[in-house]
């Protein structure tokens, strides 16, 4: 009997023990595996302050089923994806007054004399400048960098209409019918002779190509020769015969050495228009981009937007008129905006 009782004891003491034992082996598992409340955290990425603050939220970009599209598609999905960029969805955009965004704006004022009474009238804007994701609409440049840009300057702003713009303007006041307000329209140097209908003429404005760039870009662009209100218009020229267009440069490839701005001559010719309107205000659209792809020939951009380039729009008035200036004889007016 003894030697049951001392068996059972000997049995539930080393029950104990080994429990204790299995407990120890826990406790020691559990103070030795790295829980993740230990875990240092990432330091901090100083170098974020300096990142190309404005790659484009690719996931909104739409495309559609085309070869130019595709060839879109490999860019952006080329871009280096930098941890330290934050979707932004600012761009650059133009500035000439609107006719997409629903709000009517006015091209230009015109001034007729009937009989002895003067009369203001109006020309309604049918230029598409304001941006809309996923449709034919205002060119939007994400500008990517390096990249190219006219002129010395840039700004970039989250749309044409809004007060989000670095250049602390909108390019666009739609409420009370103001444009040409963006601060980085700085390329344009001239541009000859507007006067004269169905002429081959030239303008010059400046580039600067960022250093490390090696893409191509383009430039456009599109003057509104006939005062219309629209950048569309087609017409013929007896003495050219030939039809000549408001898209006046299409696809221009220009050349620049990287890390410089340089001044850039091309020739175009103008289109057949009234008389009366010869040396009126004109608005003219400045495109520099990667190509236009299959936009409309209407000024408009593509509707997945321009990774680089820039686009000026600007009012053009003759520096000098015949009957003011000398200057203007024999030829060779200068237009600026
Ligand atoms: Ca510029
Ligand atoms: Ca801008
Ligand atoms: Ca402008
Ligand atoms: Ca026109």
């Amino acid at each position: 009997m003894d030697k049951i009782t001392n068996a059972r004891r000997l049995f539930h003491l080393s029950q104990i023990l080994l429990c204790a034992l299995t407990l120890l082996l826990l406790l020691i598992m559990l103070t030795t595996t790295p829980s993740s409340a230990s875990t240092p955290l990432a330091p901090p990425r100083a170098e974020c302050s300096t990142a190309a603050l404005y790659l484009p939220v690719i996931q909104t970009i739409d495309f559609a089923d085309s070869a130019s599209k595709h060839t879109q598609q490999r860019q952006l999905d080329d871009i280096p994806r930098n941890p330290c960029v934050q979707p932004a969805p600012w761009g650059d955009l133009g500035d000439a007054p609107d006719g997409l965004a629903g709000i009517p704006m006015t091209a230009y004022i015109t001034l007729t004399t009937n009989l002895t009474t003067p009369t203001r009238g109006r020309i309604a804007a049918h230029f598409p400048t304001v941006f809309f994701a996923g449709v034919p609409s205002g060119p939007f440049h994400y500008v990517v960098s390096p990249g190219a840009y006219l002129g010395s300057a840039i700004s970039l702003e989250e749309n044409a209409y809004t007060i989000s713009d670095t250049d602390g303007l909108p390019n666009l006041d739609l409420i009370n019918d103001l444009a040409d307000m963006d601060g980085g329209d700085d390329g344009l140097n001239v541009v000859y002779d507007l006067q004269e209908p169905c002429i081959e003429t030239e303008m010059a404005f400046t580039v600067t190509v960022e250093s490390g760039f090696t893409g191509t870009v383009y430039a456009n662009a599109w003057f509104d020769f006939n005062r219309d209100g629209y950048w569309d218009g087609v017409d013929y020229c007896h003495n050219l015969q030939r039809r000549v267009k408001e898209w006046a440069v299409q696809d221009a490839p220009i050349t620049v050495a990287p890390g410089t701005t340089q001044l850039i001559t091309l020739s175009l010719t103008t289109f057949h228009f009234d008389e009366s309107v010869a040396w009126e205000p004109m608005w003219l659209r400045l495109t520099l981009s990667e190509g236009r792809g299959d936009a409309p020939p209407d000024g408009s951009g593509p509707s997945y937007g321009y990774l680089y380039g820039e686009t000026e729009d600007y009012l053009l008035t003759p520096l000098c008129k015949p009957n003011i200036s000398e200057q203007c004889r024999p030829s060779r007016v200068g237009w600026t905006g």
